[in-house]
């Protein structure tokens, strides 16, 4: 069986419900049940037109590819191009949510008025991000429920990251200076992903995250020139994020298995290492402004390669972390679920003002 025979009834959406347009006075008084057959009916039309002009789905998709257009929801889409979305926007979605967890730790500890709203925002934006994230990854097909699911039953992956602990409030300033900074390093390049809804979810998260990256560098800034207590919290916040930070964009090129495909499909622009070197880069010299030392005994400027050499991380550790084995996983999996049953009664009551406005709202038509 190719792609091109897996096809489901949304994949192609825009000309069913173009075609619906055009049916709707037979199909609109119709219940539920004889629209979705509709639907399907409108697919297998739509298909065998397609068909019968010799239209071939896989060449359009890669036409637009080639063309640097997006591919949206309503396209036609190979299964596995599909397959790997719903894997790497579930992920980030489920970073996202998370990663509210290590920061949301120190809310209460804030050392002052000004910095615990800000920290707040900076929190509430994460959970906004999870959410654009995980509509994106509706489009394709597949359930917020499912989604959540595989992250409360530990199925699914997040960023290793959000697996270490925040000790001390300098913890708070080195993940916004270098989580978040990592993470814009790596979705600027997602903002021009070839599926439209992630690349649109990815231009806001972005503009949001240089706030929160300069949110991080303002906490270090203060305490790298505050009192010589408060510059050893922040080279010791460095000392213990840095390489996790460097992890977060994946194993070595060689070693990642995913790479090629979302290259070739234009999900990813830039490779993990490319990342990483353009992370190090830009990094040293913020440390350097602020008289913290990276804690790399092998960091040196390359003049040939305009860029530092650097110690690659532990990538036993990594793998131990990703595998459900870092210090915090546990304690994240039982926060998300303990959240989620908490949270029962408010989807409930949100489920049940819906069905009592739609039936409100049918009753006045
Ligand atoms: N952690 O073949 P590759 C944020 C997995 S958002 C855990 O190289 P790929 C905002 C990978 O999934 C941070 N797992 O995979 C924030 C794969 O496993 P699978 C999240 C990792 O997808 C800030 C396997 O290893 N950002 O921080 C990690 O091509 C502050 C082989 O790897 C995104 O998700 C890892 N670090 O590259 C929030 C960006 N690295 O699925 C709160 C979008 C790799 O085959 C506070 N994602 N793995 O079982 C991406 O760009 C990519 O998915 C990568 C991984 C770069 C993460």
């Amino acid at each position: 069986m190719n792609d091109r025979d897996s096809m489901k009834p949304g994949d192609l959406l825009l000309p069913v419900k173009s075609f619906c347009r055009l049916s709707g006075q037979i199909i609109a008084p119709l219940s539920f049940e004889i629209h979705a057959f509709s639907v399907k009916f409108a697919y297998s039309l739509t298909r065998s037109a397609y068909m019968e002009q010799n239209i071939n789905f896989e060449d359009i998709f890669e036409s637009k590819l080639a063309k640097n257009d997006f591919i949206e929801p309503k396209d036609w889409m190979p299964d596995n191009y599909r397959k790997h979305l719903i894997r790497q926007i579930s992920q980030h979605a489920h970073s996202e949510i998370v990663g509210m967890l290590p920061e949301g730790n120190w809310i209460t500890r804030a050392p002052s008025l000004r910095s615990k709203i800000v920290l707040l925002a900076k929190v509430q934006d994460e959970g906004g991000h999870g959410l654009y994230l995980y509509t994106a990854a509706e489009t394709l097909g597949v359930s917020r429920d499912e989604l959540l699911d595989a992250l409360h039953t530990g199925k699914a992956k997040y960023s290793s990251i959000f697996n270490y602990p925040t000790l001390t409030w300098a913890d708070v300033g080195a993940i916004g200076w270098l989580v978040d900074g990592a993470a814009i390093m790596n979705q600027v390049m997602l903002q021009r992903s070839s599926y439209g809804p992630y690349s649109r979810a990815m231009v806001r998260i972005c503009k949001e995250e240089s706030f929160h990256q300069r949110q991080g560098y303002e906490i270090m800034t203060h305490l790298a020139f505050g009192t010589p207590e408060q510059k050893q919290m922040a080279q010791d916040a460095l000392n213990r994020w840095w390489y996790p930070t460097m992890m977060m964009f994946g194993p070595p090129d060689k070693d990642s298995p995913n790479s090629e495909n979302a290259i070739k499909w234009r999900i990813k622009r830039e490779t993990n290492d490319q990342l990483r070197q353009r992370f190090v880069n830009q990094t040293v010299p913020q440390a350097e402004y602020l008289g913290l030392t990276v804690p790399d005994e092998k960091l040196t400027w390359n003049e040939a390669k305009q860029g530092y050499d650097f110690s690659e991380p532990d990538w036993v550790e990594f793998k131990n972390v990703i595998n459900g084995n870092g210090p915090c996983n546990k304690q994240r999996l039982k926060a998300r679920n303990d959240a989620h049953k908490n949270g029962a009664w408010v989807r409930e009551a949100a489920a049940a003002y819906a069905k009592k406005k739609g039936e409100s709202t049918a009753v006045a038509a």
